[in-house]
């Protein structure tokens, strides 16, 4: 595969860039090699400066489930443009938007526009400590919530850990009240809120766990988290930033029928621009500056043209009822093609999948968490990484991540990608 252009950028971006990227996990460190620079994308395809080709399964690490370049997004963008870029005041934009998810999510009955997931869940944290006057959070293993400070945590080996710095320039002041415990371990959780429940602000966690790969929730387990934080008055925030219109469109508290106190979103309610968001019940936000006294601010916050990009991508979803049936189905095709390989090349992997999220793992043992989520062989998914992405198959480079599909991952997308990865596995594995 000719690589020089990427090669020249990439060496460019390195005297300019920290690692080259503006985001580590794009820097293909965890598949040993370097990062291929793209040009454009088209449906389900994104091409590199090299003008190779690939079938994408990041989508911007979620965002595009409409496929890349949606026409109906990108003439409402053009429109848009002609108005100008940015005013930092209201415009109605912000209003569709908002209506668009307060209107069709029941648990959410306000809600604030950020510009990133990690400004969402940052701000949904003050806000819980506000609103309960308590200090504490609870978040799980696994779970990745954004970079703000008080999340940075080494994350928890199976038992209940107190915040430990899990990045230089975090200060253990700032993480000594965020707890660690097992993903889907509700004895865990129920023994801790016994200890310290009268403590806790919130519960925050990924309802589909993507950031170690897929690991749904147990029904038990969300039940448990709903259960125990009305019985100790703390918030249930769900991170919905991966989930939230990607499960189902009322995201996966609708399949896990778990109402939260707080929901965050990003990814896909920005059709591909920066937007982050924050809601849920009125009693809660209404403790938000300008009207109540929690400070949050963004000078970009419901940008015109984000707004715009969110607006047309979630109300094509909702216009368009059988799209979570096709992308549930293509998932599942891709699923079983995959464990068929699996068996047939008698590999030590296995397969989480969550509607249109799924990941590989390189381990023969159920993933349910960190700790099982931890045993995979990153090197055979790096191996496996770099096969695919030699026939024209961009995966996500990194064994912990979630792989996602979009509208446009029809069959002919699918088999394409289950022939490079027959090869792939006779290449790895004859
Ligand atoms: P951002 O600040 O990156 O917009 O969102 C942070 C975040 C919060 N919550 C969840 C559940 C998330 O998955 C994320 C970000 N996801 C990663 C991919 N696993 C973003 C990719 C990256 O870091 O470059």
């Amino acid at each position: 595969m000719n690589n020089e252009n990427s090669r020249a950028m990439y060496e460019r971006a390195l005297t300019l860039m920290p690692g080259g990227v503006n985001s580590p996990v794009r820097s293909f460190s965890a598949v040993d090699m370097d990062p291929v620079f793209i040009q454009h994308g088209k449906g389900a395809t994104i091409t590199d400066v090299d003008g190779n080709s690939y079938l994408d399964y990041v989508l911007s690490w979620g965002p595009m489930i409409l496929g890349h370049a949606d026409p109906d997004v990108i003439r409402a963008l053009e429109k848009a443009l002609q108005n100008g870029t940015s005013f930092g005041a209201p415009t109605e934009l912000e209003n569709m938007l908002a209506s668009m998810i307060v209107d069709n999510v029941s648990s959410v009955e306000r809600i604030r526009m950020v510009n990133s997931g990690t400004e969402a869940v940052m701000t949904a944290l003050r806000l819980a400590r506000a609103f309960t006057g308590r200090s504490k959070i609870l978040k799980f293993s696994g779970n990745y919530h954004g970079h703000s400070d008080g999340l940075l945590v080494q994350a928890g080996s199976g038992i209940m850990t107190q915040g430990i710095p899990g990045s230089p320039g975090v200060p253990e002041s700032v993480v000594e009240n965020t707890i660690t415990a097992p993903y889907n371990d509700e004895n865990a959780v129920r023994k801790l809120f016994s200890e310290q429940g009268h403590e806790i602000a919130a519960v925050i966690a990924e309802p589909v766990a993507g950031n170690m790969g897929v690991v749904p929730m147990t029904m038990e387990f969300a039940q448990t988290l709903r259960e125990v934080t009305e019985e100790y008055e703390s918030l249930l925030i769900l991170d919905e930033v991966m989930t939230g219109f990607r499960v189902a469109f009322e995201g996966a508290q609708y399949l896990y029928n778990v109402k939260p106190d707080l929901t965050c979103y990003s990814k896909i309610i920005g059709g591909g621009l920066p937007v982050g968001a924050f809601g849920g019940r009125f009693d809660v936000m209404k403790l938000m500056a300008p009207k109540g006294p929690v400070y949050q601010a963004g000078t970009l916050s419901g940008n015109p043209l984000a707004m715009t990009a969110g607006y047309h991508t979630l109300h094509k979803l909702l216009n368009n009822g059988h799209i979570y049936q096709q992308l549930d189905r293509q998932t599942m095709k891709m699923e079983r093609g995959l464990r068929t390989l699996i068996q047939e090349y008698d590999v030590k992997a296995t397969i989480n999948r969550v509607g249109s999220m799924l990941s590989i793992f390189f381990t023969d043992q159920p993933v349910t968490d960190y700790e099982s989520a931890s045993k995979s062989d990153t090197d055979m998914y790096g191996q496996f990484f770099r096969e695919m992405l030699e026939r024209g198959i961009y995966l996500p480079p990194s064994q912990f991540e979630s792989w996602f599909l979009s509208v446009c991952h029809d069959d002919q997308v699918i088999d394409q990608t289950l022939e490079a990865a027959r090869d792939s596995f006779e290449a790895i594995f004859k």
